[in-house]
């Protein structure tokens, strides 16, 4: 575990708590502790509040059935349409011609869409769905670089019911064709490929094979972006651009269930293969629309930045359902922040006059190493609010963002979830709560959350346990798709009747809550979850290895960084090309995110006399640290062969 633990914290001393600016109150929407106190009163009325905030065809008749756990139902019989919810709803408010979606493309090239301008293209879509035989309940796979058609084609298929399974563009091809097979998607949108640091990346023609083999494919949708060659395969592909001159608009939203499937969403778990996780449309919405509201304090007047992938719930939240149905007006970008110059996200900042934005700690920490002077160059005082999602943030460079970036006016929400939690759970509400740099300070109103002790006990200030949630929310996961068995046994079986989020916590004698990171073998590369068990299971699909051992080496940029041990079979030599060749193998597999940064040959893993793999000792090894208890270790000789081996290359 990494993190901000009870002992760093008192070793730094950073008890200081940072009230909500002045500059910053002036405007907020929320300065007391009024929502706070609502949701304390009465938690489920707290939501049957908010969720009145939503435009429903049919009013729900209970507002939760937790009948039968863990597979709770929010706002039962209520009807009601996303897209509906995120366009039609703010035209028929008088806002068509806001701006809906503004993108900035890698090269300088620039769009944006009204309300108005972004139904119709979402209207098109639908229809071409629709034409293609997409019905309610069928799945549609998105593989895209951040472009508005991106958005466009998840919102289609919340208008016509069909169910998104959005796969980040920089997943590899095979990572793509696993994740259509689970889902047996009917339909595939992707690119000829996307810019990526002044070069093309090829999407569509790199997959060639891979959408070969996956039978249940009837269409591929390719948005020409870069210009890229791809094959168009005859009777399957189509490009996007043809399909939208003869699509119709308009396209009337379809009546979904407040419990039909919204989308799923593939995240990395304890074990080779990804999980499914499923959400649906009632309790979803409710939690993105009202997290968003307060969390980002959401004003007429915003232009508000998550500098996520659409690829990632952070991007299905808040880039795409949070922002689009409270009215807001969300800006994309496409490419990367040292491109073409170190100083890219603040010229955008500037040029947009961005007020509200969002990003994780690794892109904070990157900022930080490059130099003010990047900023300096530029006028960003449009900032009125920060956010820091998907690690722990360290207090020197929450400090930095605050300072450096938020000239000190700016409120930062650190803001604590999963994928599986749909919305933001522990976050501060920045008018309202004053701030410690590295913790995520409170439970969101409405929410009930607890560090507990391997027998489920509440711990008490300053001690070390899991982060568990005490009672359904809204935007829970409900399922893992096609396999309720492994839902039951991740999340709820740990302990009985508490959501166990995997991540270890505590907190200190004002109830703020500090997270120290997975206690599971899930790693966190720059914010990003990649399972150790998927990287182990591609390594070992080279036929040179026999064995490996991944593990999440403290790195002072990407959080942790990818160490492999690998146990190579007869007669094969372990070189340098070997070590290339493996991390290609890996990249390939699942995508260059889960590349190892290094490798390295050993005759044996050390396993317990059961036979499990010690990670820990493997970490031990690459921190260079103390080898703490080794007594269950099957064979010792092992470790100091592994030692020495490690050493000579450090
Ligand atoms: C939103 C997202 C989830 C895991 C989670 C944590 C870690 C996320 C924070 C954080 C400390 C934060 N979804 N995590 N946010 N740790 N402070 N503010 O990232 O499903 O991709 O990852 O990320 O370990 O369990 S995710």
């Amino acid at each position: 575990m990494s993190g901000n633990s009870p002992d760093e914290y008192l070793n730094k001393n950073r008890g200081k708590l940072f009230h909500p600016p002045d500059s910053f109150t002036k405007t907020t929407r929320l300065n007391d502790d009024s929502l706070y106190r609502k949701a304390k009163q009465d938690r489920l009325s707290f939501w049957s509040e908010m969720a009145e905030n939503l435009h429903w065809v049919e009013k729900w008749d209970q507002l939760l059935d937790d009948a039968n756990p863990p597979y709770y139902k929010w706002f039962v019989n209520g009807k009601l349409n996303i897209s509906e919810n995120c366009l039609d709803v703010h035209i028929n408010n008088g806002l068509g011609d806001k701006k809906a979606l503004v993108f900035e493309g890698e090269n300088g090239d620039s769009v944006s869409l009204t309300y108005s301008q972004l139904l119709k293209e979402v209207c098109k879509f639908s229809s071409a769905l629709n034409k293609l035989g997409v019905k309610k309940g069928d799945a549609v796979t998105i593989w895209m670089p951040m472009i508005p058609e991106s958005i466009v084609a998840m919102l289609a298929c919340t208008r016509i019911g069909a169910v998104h399974s959005v796969v980040f563009g920089g997943f590899s091809p095979d990572a793509l064709k696993d994740r259509i097979l689970d889902s047996e998607s009917k339909v595939v949108v992707t690119a000829d490929g996307s810019y990526r640091r002044g070069k093309v990346i090829p999407l569509r023609s790199a997959a060639e094979e891979a959408l070969d083999e996956c039978p249940s494919v009837e269409n591929v949708v390719i948005v020409k972006r870069t210009g890229n060659d791809f094959k168009l395969k005859e009777g399957r592909d189509l490009l996007w651009s043809e399909l939208m001159e003869t699509a119709e608009d308009p396209f009337d939203p379809v009546v979904m269930d407040a419990e039909d499937p919204l989308f799923i969403l593939y995240s990395s778990g304890t074990t080779g293969k990804p999980k499914g996780i499923l959400h649906t449309t009632g309790g979803y919405l409710v939690g993105v629309k009202t997290t968003f509201q307060y969390v980002f304090d959401h004003r007429e007047d915003d232009i508000y930045w998550c500098t996520a992938d659409i690829g990632w719930i952070t991007g299905h939240s808040y880039i795409v359902y949070g922002p689009l149905s409270n009215g807001s007006s969300t800006f994309i970008y496409e490419g990367t922040p040292d491109y073409p110059e170190r100083d890219r996200f603040w010229e955008l900042i500037e040029k947009y006059r961005i007020t509200v934005f969002y990003t994780a700690p690794t892109a904070i920490r990157s900022f930080m190493r490059w130099g003010n002077h990047y900023v300096d160059k530029h006028d960003i005082s449009s900032l009125r609010l920060l956010g820091s999602v998907g690690e722990p943030i360290n207090p020197e460079a929450w400090l930095w963002y605050y300072e450096q970036i938020g000239k000190s006016n700016c409120p930062i929400v650190d803001t604590w979830w999963q994928t599986e939690t749909g919305m933001t759970i522990l976050t501060p509400l920045p008018g309202v709560t004053p701030l410690k740099p590295g913790s995520v300070t409170m439970p969101f109103p409405g929410v009930e959350v607890d560090v507990v002790d391997d027998d489920g006990k509440s711990t008490g200030p300053g001690q070390k346990g899991f982060l568990v949630i005490k009672s359904p929310w809204p935007a829970m996961l409900r399922n893992l798709y096609g396999d309720p068995e492994r839902f039951e046994k991740t999340y709820w079986e740990q302990y009985p009747g508490l959501y166990f989020t995997g991540d270890g916590a505590w907190k200190d004698n004002d109830g703020y809550f500090w997270i120290m990171g997975r206690v599971d073998d899930v790693l966190n590369i720059s914010g990003h979850r990649i399972g150790t068990m998927e990287v182990e299971s591609a390594l070992v699909e080279h036929p040179s290895a026999a064995e490996a051992a991944v593990i999440g080496k403290a790195d002072e940029i990407k959080g942790q960084s990818i160490t492999a041990f690998v146990t190579l079979k007869e007669g094969v030599e372990g070189n340098d090309e070997l070590v290339q060749e493996l991390k290609k193998h890996v990249s390939k597999k699942i995508g260059a995110i889960a590349r190892p940064q290094e490798i390295f040959f050993t005759y044996e893993l050390p396993k317990t006399r059961s036979g499990k793999i010690m990670r820990r000792l493997l970490r031990d090894i690459a921190e260079q640290r103390d080898l703490g208890d080794v007594t269950t270790l099957m064979d010792p000789q092992v470790i100091a062969s592994i030692k020495e081996g490690y050493g000579a290359k450090h």
